[in-house]
């Protein structure tokens, strides 16, 4: 007999725009991100600290854009 309890899994939240660790997006995370605007040397694999949130290399209106769907968000 299967055991369903092996098949839980267990997710972690991820609210990529949370830069501070709080669980919510507000505008501490705006002020985490701005030190980095427009930087182009973004890589694997810290990706400039997590800001370049799409991954491409660079932190831009992308990035932020992407902050911004997190807006106010909470886990
Ligand atoms: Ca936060
Ligand atoms: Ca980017």
């Amino acid at each position: 007999m299967l055991d369903d309890a092996r098949w839980t899994v267990q997710m972690e939240p991820y609210l990529p725009s949370d830069f501070d660790g709080d669980l919510c997006v507000t505008l501490a995370d705006i002020e985490a991100f701005l030190p980095y605007w427009l930087r182009t040397d973004c890589n694997d694999p810290d990706w400039c600290d997590g800001r370049d949130i799409d991954r491409n290399g660079q932190v831009d209106l992308a990035d932020f854009a992407l902050l911004g769907q997190g807006w106010l968000l909470c886990y």
